[in-house]
């Protein structure tokens, strides 16, 4: 089913200019019901860059129990064999595991920590739910990059996803620094939308989630943006937040480092936000990619259930 107005048109024929983004960058704004954990300055500083590094934000040692799950996953051999498991194209070891916010508790809860899910409540300004969930095992000397995109173009050409209403929590499992493949973002990309040019494959996920291919921009809008946002590597220890803007451009260079770069990557939409037909695919992509089913608000999880009424609610 083709829509009759796409606001976001890409995977085009033949190259279109940028236009500006038509959604705002964060939805609460004079909507005090969904006050948060953000203070003015950082959602000032959100809307102008398009992401929030938020160094130290869990303990380097509460990121262990993470690696120990990817292990138990791993000992499961019907989990090893399904299609949410994309397995490194170079050594065959585990790349990715989709979907762990419903494979394990501990990320499920992760979702659902108040600091989290009260920052993606008041950027979306709504009720939200996990899109798309997955951790990356990034090894030593490999682990190939990934080239620049904007994660909107996929999710809004290839899942349907309306407007630029969802935002994604990486969460490093171990040290980013410049030497072990980090993320890299151009500030400020995000107010815009860069129509593709190339008509999405058939199946594209199938190599798309190894290599990106459809949905990359041209390298003359590329350099642009970047002369005027510049390149930025968010570093620091285990632990550590990025958060990004869903239509933010962003890529990552390939482990050329001894050590492994692996992060927690889960995306919240806006309940106001649900998938539609895809907007310039073939067909609909697999729900460990982009949730359908499983969309109700998501609910915090209180700390200490045990202090529950009695007021007593000590930091963590
Ligand atoms: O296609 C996707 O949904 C995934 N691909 C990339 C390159 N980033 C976002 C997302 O995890
Ligand atoms: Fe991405």
């Amino acid at each position: 089913m083709s829509h009759s107005h796409d606001l976001y048109l890409s995977r085009l024929d033949e190259a279109r200019p940028v236009t500006s983004r038509q959604d705002p960058v964060v939805h609460s704004r004079a909507q005090h019901r969904w006050s948060g954990p953000l203070d003015e300055v950082s959602l000032s500083r959100y809307e102008r860059d398009g992401y929030l590094w938020l160094e130290g934000f869990f303990s380097e040692e509460s990121m262990q129990p993470f690696f120990q799950a990817l292990k138990d996953m791993a000992a499961d051999s019907d989990l090893m064999e399904s299609e949410q498991v994309i397995a490194d194209p170079a050594s065959g070891a585990i790349r990715s595991v989709f979907g762990m916010h419903e494979i394990s508790e501990r990320f499920s809860r992760l979702t659902r920590d108040p600091r989290l899910l009260g920052i993606a409540r008041q950027l979306l300004g709504s009720e939200v739910y996990i899109h798309q969930s997955r951790i990356n095992d990034k090894f030593g000397f490999q682990g190939s990059g990934f080239d620049w995109h904007s994660d909107f173009e996929t999710w809004h050409a290839e899942d349907g996803m309306p407007r630029m209403r969802a935002v994604s929590v990486s969460l490093m499992l171990t040290d980013n620094n410049e030497f072990n493949g980090p993320l890299m973002v151009i500030p400020g990309s995000h107010q815009y939308f860069v129509p593709c040019v190339g008509k999405t494959p058939d199946a594209n996920w199938r190599s798309s989630l190894k290599k990106q291919e459809a949905g990359v921009p041209d390298k003359d809008t590329l350099a642009i943006l970047a002369g005027r946002g510049g390149i930025v590597a968010p570093k620091g220890p285990a632990g550590s937040l990025l958060l990004f803007e869903c239509n933010l451009l962003h890529a990552s260079n390939e482990n050329m480092s001894p050590w492994p770069r692996s992060n927690l990557f889960f995306v919240y939409n806006s309940v106001e936000n649900k998938l539609d037909e895809p907007y310039a695919a073939p067909g609909r992509r697999p729900e460990f990619l982009g949730a359908r089913k499983n969309t109700e608000p998501l609910q915090m999880y209180d700390y200490y259930p045990e202090l529950a009424g009695q007021g007593v609610r000590p930091l963590q």
